[in-house]
């Protein structure tokens, strides 16, 4: 079973540099844990356990522009630069297919003839896969800065064809941006294609456009208080009830924000919508939105002194679908954007609170001195933003377009396009908060899972760092009190690449991971990670996963077997695995481990629990007693382990290092510390000679520079801090001796008794050849 213990595993060096540091000060370890993943798994460890599998293209750089996830055909489509690929996503049945698509003739030449870069923008990205029909796919791309679009054949269900027609291509303007790197959002509905992007080459004409069906195309007026350097995050039709006339397109996005006054340069994220039947106005508002309203999007934590801390920009927006289609979750991440303090928050919000915030008043300004207020006079009939509908088409008001919309509903919708009051998200705190990480956030999906106590909602969040985290936030009954636990943290890509889309199927309990480096597939859960114990299952607090009784495993919530256990609330294995075996202690006793220490000098021992989230205690056992051990000055307890600054000959016993998570205590390794008296050890080398010039020329052991990764590094400057730098031959021995692999450690031993046994009856020590010699650790040959 793999839990990534290995210090090599550890992602996180700085993080867990500042955790030892504050370990270190506070003494203190529960705290800076509640956001440490309670597993880590490392890309290989992904692969080794066919929990991902990556694909990166064939030949070149796939720089993934677009992914579509097709359930009905069971295909991932995938558009990168000049490319496009179909996959099958069938296990069985594995099989890729691709399109090369470049620019059309000559407009690589122009783009490179505007001054754009031939490398990285003249080139044709693929931003937009949408289903157009049972048969086809609509396509467009950058087109080397020339936007177009085309049809792609993609076959029946079943069968695995992949092709475009030359002849389907048409000017894509409006559909797709010219520039590879600008925001875009999309969504398909009723053949109808509505976009929000800039829609010219220098990228400064942001609008929300829609395109293509029978229907005349619309778009936004030029107007910065209609959307003010708009960065689109998403676009997605929500319905408002069983009236489709009432049918609406939900944009969201991130801009500058007029309202913030004297904050200049504030930037608000948004919440936008238009309706789908919106035909623009008939003398005023010609084929442009009449019915556009947005509203702000709130999302921050309360501070010291009542100044909140804002997380103002949008990152990435998912809509948890139930199957109440009118009211789908909306998942929001959002990041802060001040320059001294990075921080992460992950908003719900409800569409009820939207649609209040819609029907709210109107924000309002007297002139452009005046302060922003709510708009307290008479609002014209249809109310802006109302759809035409059976509601607006009574008789003697007969309102069944929006050209048959008053010019003055038109007019006060074109000077009120936003609401007063903001949303606020559930709770009005976000779910999650993340500061002081040394990743972004970048994406989210969400899958709500049945559990045995109740319905979770799994997050999976991607990084720039190319890992997702899967975490889940607890809420203690109706208190505002959440807790959010962060289950695994998995390293889906090799390098730390930013993961810039994740689709999620739960019909294959998979995750698609795209990034510039290619796409990976994900399990969203493999329980036999977790351990062969009931304890462990549920120690793991995975909504996915329950202990059968012989092993932890998907847990499925129909399933009417006797022994499901699970404790995705409190964890407690104490609960629930009593009459299980309680651990793995119960299947193979701890680890024995010894260690020598040298009189006077400093020694380690080392013990990282399974999980970074258990706390641990040690122990140490000496004439038939059993106390906890008790640190001061001299003996520090660190993350990883215990640290004698200096080590007496008292000392010695047998060190027990208890993990405890969630009241549930597992010893998880013994250890023999015996102090090797320093004189003896010394007078033996001068004897011997030699030992002193080794020093000089100190190298560390392969064994030792195997195992010294970046991570590793970082806590070990930090014991270097306490026994200061002139004395980091003996840290790096330290750290040596623990690293060591245990072949070597049983040399070690084997060559310490031999030698104690030596020290005793005074002699022979001199007869070992100089080939041991070069085995005994180096705080023995170095006294
Ligand atoms: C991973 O999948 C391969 C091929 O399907 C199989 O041979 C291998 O045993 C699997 N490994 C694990 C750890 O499940
Ligand atoms: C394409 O991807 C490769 C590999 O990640 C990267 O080095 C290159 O800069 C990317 N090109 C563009 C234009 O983004
Ligand atoms: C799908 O759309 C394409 C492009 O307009 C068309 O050629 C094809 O016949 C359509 N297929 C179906 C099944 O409607
Ligand atoms: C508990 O462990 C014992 C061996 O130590 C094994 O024989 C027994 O089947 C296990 N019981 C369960 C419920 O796993
Ligand atoms: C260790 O230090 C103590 C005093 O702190 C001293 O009495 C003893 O001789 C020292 N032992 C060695 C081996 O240096
Ligand atoms: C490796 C090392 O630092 N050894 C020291 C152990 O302690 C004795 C006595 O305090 C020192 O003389 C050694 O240098």
């Amino acid at each position: 079973m793999y839990f990534g213990r290995n210090m090599k595993d550890l992602p996180a060096s700085r993080t867990l540099a500042v955790a030892v540091l504050v370990t270190l000060h506070v003494l203190k370890t529960d705290s800076s844990k509640v956001n440490v993943p309670r597993l880590r798994l490392s890309y290989k460890d992904l692969l080794a356990t066919n929990r991902s599998s990556i694909f990166i293209g064939h030949g070149g750089f796939l720089n993934l522009s677009s992914m579509f996830l097709d359930e009905y055909h069971d295909r991932l489509f995938i558009g990168g630069k000049d490319v496009l690929y179909s996959l099958r996503l069938d296990p069985n049945n594995i099989d890729s297919k691709e399109i090369y698509w470049p620019p059309l003739p000559g407009d690589k030449e122009d783009c490179v003839l505007k001054g754009k870069d031939p490398l990285s923008e003249c080139a044709n990205y693929v931003r937009m896969l949408h289903p157009y029909n049972r048969t086809h796919l609509l396509s467009c791309s950058t087109g080397a800065f020339q936007p177009m679009c085309a049809f792609i054949y993609v076959g029946h269900r079943g069968e695995h064809v992949f092709r475009m027609d030359p002849a389907s291509v048409e000017n894509g303007r409006g559909r797709c941006p010219h520039d590879p790197s600008k925001p875009f959002a999309s969504t398909f509905i009723g053949g109808e294609l509505y976009t929000g992007l800039t829609a010219d080459f220098l990228g400064r004409d942001s609008v929300i456009f829609r395109s293509m069906g029978s229907r005349s195309t619309m778009r936004t007026e030029t107007d910065q208080r209609l959307l003010h350097d708009p960065k689109f995050v998403a676009a997605h039709l929500i319905p408002d009830n069983d009236d489709r006339d009432n049918d609406k397109v939900y944009f969201f996005f991130t801009e500058k924000a007029m309202e913030a006054d004297g904050k200049s340069g504030a930037i608000y994220s948004r919440v936008g919508r238009v309706c789908a039947n919106d035909a623009g106005g008939q003398r005023v508002l010609v084929n442009k939105w009449s019915t556009f309203i947005k509203a702000r999007l709130v999302c921050s934590v309360p501070g010291p002194h009542g100044i909140d801390t804002h997380f103002d920009e949008l990152e990435d927006v998912f809509l948890l679908r139930t199957k109440d289609e009118k009211n789908p979750e909306v998942y929001a991440i959002f990041s802060t954007i001040s320059n001294v303090f990075q921080g992460f928050a992950v908003c719900v919000y409800r569409m009820a609170d939207i649609r209040e915030a819609f029907n709210g008043p109107f924000a309002h300004q007297e002139g452009p001195d005046y302060q922003w207020g709510a708009f307290e006079g008479r609002v014209p009939y249809p109310r802006p933003g109302v759809c035409p509908s059976k509601i607006t088409n009574q008789p003697g008001r007969q309102f069944g377009s929006t050209k048959d919309y008053p010019d003055g509903v038109l007019q006060f919708a074109r000077s009120h396009p936003l609401m007063s009051q903001p949303v606020y998200p559930a709770l009005r705190q976000p779910v999650l908060v993340k500061t002081n990480v040394e990743y972004r956030l970048r994406h989210i999906v969400v899958d709500r899972v049945e559990a045995e106590d109740g319905q979770y909602d799994v997050m999976f969040i991607g990084t720039d760092a190319g890992s997702v985290l899967k975490g889940i936030v607890l809420r203690s009954g109706n208190s505002l009190h959440t807790e959010e636990v962060t289950l695994e943290e998995l390293q889906v890509f090799k390098v730390p690449t930013p993961i810039t889309s994740m689709k999620i199927s739960v019909k294959r309990q998979m995750l698609y991971v795209g990034s510039q480096v290619g796409v990976a597939q994900v399990r969203l859960h493999r329980c036999e990670t977790y351990g062969k114990a009931c304890a462990e299952c549920c120690l793991a607090r995975d909504p996915y996963c329950a202990w059968d009784g012989v092993s932890c495993t998907r847990y499925q919530p129909h399933n009417k077997r006797r022994f499901r256990r699970q404790d995705i609330r409190n964890g407690n294995p104490v609960h629930q695995c009593l009459d299980q075996n309680l651990s793995v202690e119960d299947l193979d006793s701890a680890e024995e481990k010894v260690v020598y220490g040298t009189e006077n000098n400093s020694t380690f021992l080392e013990c990282v629990p399974k999980s970074p989230q258990a706390t641990v205690t040690w122990f140490v056992e000496r004439d038939d007693r059993r106390d906890e051990v008790k640190t001061d000055e001299r003996m520090i307890r660190m993350e990883q382990g215990l640290l004698f600054r200096k080590v007496f000959r008292h000392d010695e016993g047998v060190y027990v290092c208890q993990s405890q998570e969630h009241g549930f205590a597992q010893t998880l390794l013994r250890i023999s510390l015996e102090v090797l008296r320093g004189e003896t050890l010394v007078e033996l080398f001068n004897k011997e000679g030699g030992a002193g010039e080794e020093w000089a020329g100190y190298r560390p052991l392969p064994c030792h520079t195997q195992r010294a990764t970046p991570h590793s590094r970082s806590w070990f400057k930090d014991i270097m801090q306490l026994i200061g730098p002139s004395n980091l031959p003996r840290v790096e021995e330290y750290c040596e001796r623990v690293w060591c692999s245990d072949k070597q450690r049983r040399k070690h031993k084997a060559m310490l008794n031999k030698y104690k046994l030596a020290q005793e009856s005074g002699r022979k020590a001199r007869n070992k050849g100089s080939g041991e010699r070069h085995r005994i650790p180096r705080s023995v040959r170095d006294t």
